[in-house]
């Protein structure tokens, strides 16, 4: 069995307290876009797709409650509630591009006359639990590109990779993206040994992804991320994989404070760097990583661990959730589920895939 970050059945969504991992399993329902906005503000839930999947499905919930009876009242208040889970978290790409697809949707459907709003309300409903089983089926095909790549590329018989952060099936609808292409190498026996950072100052390496590596038996060892130079120095790391919450035009790449200084690392050490990023955390409406907004969040999430203190009262903090990649450090390739791809030819390879609706 897998491990399930989301449960949901028609009307029903939980999701598994992420803060809350690795000492406690616990289950909360998520009523309506309320609670789903909360919990990927708290990071209850977490990851670049879980976070619109879980906003989408907490829409999805709230939706099958409302008797509202005419289709331009209903189109509103989805178009409202979308606008408002996209405040949750500005990084990551996918809640605002769902909306902004879902609103689109909106608008089509809109302009028939004849359709009447139930139905108007169980094909978004509809669609928004599509959302699900696609990022499911995405990954997998990420993982499988991945995993192929640096076994062609690498110089080993068996892999050793690095990853930094939760990009497991924790933080998607499952199997993972970075963290899936360390599962697919596992699956096919050929995976030496996975490496994962702690991923300060929230710990989702520690907490989350060495969970995920301990619960699939997979060979792992936790790191600080201090040690990730000494760890491509010492221990013939053959790639860096690690996960997007946003990768623009140029190639230019989002991810988890300190993805940075690891792809620094990397290049200096001559290991391949890679990105994996499924369409769905494409920006393609933005040019270069300059454009990115990166969330900044409260200085308690360096100054206290589980309410402990561990830094001295009245320090100053700064806390930046993300960094941005220069491409040209993408040294592997970007892997998504239509192939491994350099960074100057993202733009040209993903449009085929992109509609206009952001998704
Ligand atoms: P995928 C995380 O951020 C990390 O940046 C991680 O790399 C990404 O989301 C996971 O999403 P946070 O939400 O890489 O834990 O799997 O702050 O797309």
């Amino acid at each position: 069995m897998t491990l399930e970050a989301i449960r949901y059945s028609k009307g029903k969504l939980s999701i598994l307290d992420q803060l809350l991992l690795p000492t406690q399993t616990q289950y909360i329902n998520v009523n309506n876009t309320n609670d789903g906005w909360q919990a990927i503000k708290k990071m209850q839930v977490r990851g670049a797709p879980a976070i619109a999947i879980v906003g989408c499905l907490s829409l999805a919930v709230e939706m099958l409650k409302t008797d509202i009876t005419s289709s331009e009242e209903l189109g509103n208040f989805i178009c409202e509630r979308l606008d408002y889970l996209v405040t949750a978290r500005p990084t990551a790409v996918n809640m605002g591009s769902s909306a902004k697809h879902f609103k689109q949707r909106v608008t089509t459907l809109l302009k028939d006359r004849d359709l009447k709003v139930e139905d108007f309300k169980m094909i978004i409903v509809e669609e928004i639990e599509k959302m699900l089983e696609s990022d499911r089926s995405d990954n997998v095909a990420l993982a499988k590109y991945g995993a192929g790549d640096i076994m062609e590329r690498c110089t080993h018989n068996k892999a050793r990779v690095l990853t930094h952060c939760n990009t497991g099936s924790l933080a998607t609808a499952g199997y993972g993206t970075a963290l899936g292409v360390i599962r697919a190498l596992h699956e096919d026996g050929n995976l030496d040994h996975a490496y994962c950072t702690e991923t300060r100052p929230y710990n989702q390496g520690a907490r989350l992804t060495a969970y995920e590596l301990v619960y699939e038996k997979i060979p792992a060892t936790l790191i600080c991320d201090s040690m990730a130079a000494m760890l491509m120095e010492r221990k013939k790391i053959s790639a860096v994989v690690v996960g997007a919450d946003r990768v623009v035009a140029n190639g230019d790449t989002a991810n988890k404070i300190g993805t940075y200084q690891l792809a620094i690392n990397a290049k200096y050490h001559n290991v391949l760097f890679y990105v994996a990023c499924p369409t769905t955390s494409y920006d393609a409406s933005k040019s270069t990583g300059a454009d990115i907004i990166i969330e900044e969040r409260p200085a308690e999430e360096l100054t206290k661990i589980q309410n402990i203190p561990i830094a001295a009262p009245g320090i100053n903090c700064w806390n930046p959730a993300f960094d941005v990649t220069p491409a040209e450090l993408i040294t592997g390739g970007i892997i998504t589920e239509h192939g491994v791809f350099k960074p100057s030819e993202l733009k040209h390879k993903l449009k085929p895939f992109i509609t206009k609706g952001g998704l």
